[in-house]
């Protein structure tokens, strides 16, 4: 089977936006609503356990702050905080925010002179990938992908498989055709129930999840002068991800 799409999430993969991104932007939602809610680095952690912003403050709601009071419009709070929590996020990006991984602008732009078809599937809000791949790789990089597929366009968010399952389908595309690129135990299971092959690079959030199953485990996609590291799987690169190396990752 030969090697057709890229298929790549955002969130960890494309960027570490979760930390320094996300979280802050969650953190100013909550002041700007005079809540005293303030998600530090490790609780944090522990809170993407649960994936999309809403279902991540519901959870959190749920899970710590058993006392608070829910208004009858319980959901409709809910997406407000989430909205300003967006443009939190997006403000912060377009300040100057958060660079690309390693190997991330390289292996898009060589996948794309080579004619590979590349698109997004994400749990994130829309406009948050437009925002974070104009501010961090360059202006109209959106348009390098062919689908953008994010947020609520599913409603079961990953691991769920169903946002690649629809960026497949909208694309016309078999999984044995595609390699996806997550970096979190949640994407792994979405990817591969999917039926994709999957490349996995790891972040300081996700290095102990379960990476069972996937193709590869790298610790980023490398540069030629910074190597990454291989820490599990068939990946047989020298150094760095190019297109040759994830055409035999993906035969293999
Ligand atoms: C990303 C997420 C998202 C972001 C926040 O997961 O879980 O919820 O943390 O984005 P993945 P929103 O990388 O597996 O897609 O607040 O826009 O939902
Ligand atoms: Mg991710």
């Amino acid at each position: 089977m030969s090697l057709h799409a890229l298929l790549f999430d955002v969130d960890g993969t494309l960027a570490d936006t979760e930390r320094d991104g996300h979280r802050l932007a969650f953190n100013a939602a909550f002041r700007e609503f005079g809540l005293d809610w303030e998600w530090d680095i490790p609780l944090y952690g522990k809170l993407l356990a649960i994936t999309g912003g809403k279902e991540r403050i519901k959870h959190y709601i749920e899970a710590y702050r058993p006392d608070f009071k829910r208004p009858a419009d319980f959901d409709k709070l809910v997406a407000e905080l989430h909205k300003a929590k967006t443009r939190h996020y997006t403000e912060l990006l377009a300040k100057g925010g958060l660079p690309m991984r390693p190997g991330v602008a390289r292996l898009l732009k060589e996948a794309r002179d080579v004619g590979l078809r590349l698109a997004i599937a994400t749990t994130t809000t829309p406009d948050n990938v437009t925002a974070l791949l104009e501010q961090s790789l360059a202006p109209a990089t959106a348009s390098w992908f062919e689908l953008i597929a994010a947020g609520d366009i599913v409603p079961a968010k990953k691991p769920a498989p169903d946002i690649y399952l629809w960026a497949l389908e909208k694309m016309q595309l078999k999984p044995e055709n595609c390699l996806a690129f997550e970096d979190s135990g949640n994407g792994l299971r979405s990817s591969m129930s999917a039926g994709l092959k999957t490349l996995v690079t790891v972040n300081d959030y996700t290095a102990d999840h379960d990476f069972a199953g996937a193709s590869a485990v790298l610790t980023d996609l490398g540069e030629p002068d910074a190597p990454a590291t291989a820490l599990s799987g068939a990946w047989s690169g020298q150094g760095y991800v190019t297109v040759e190396s994830l055409k035999a990752l993906h035969r293999n």
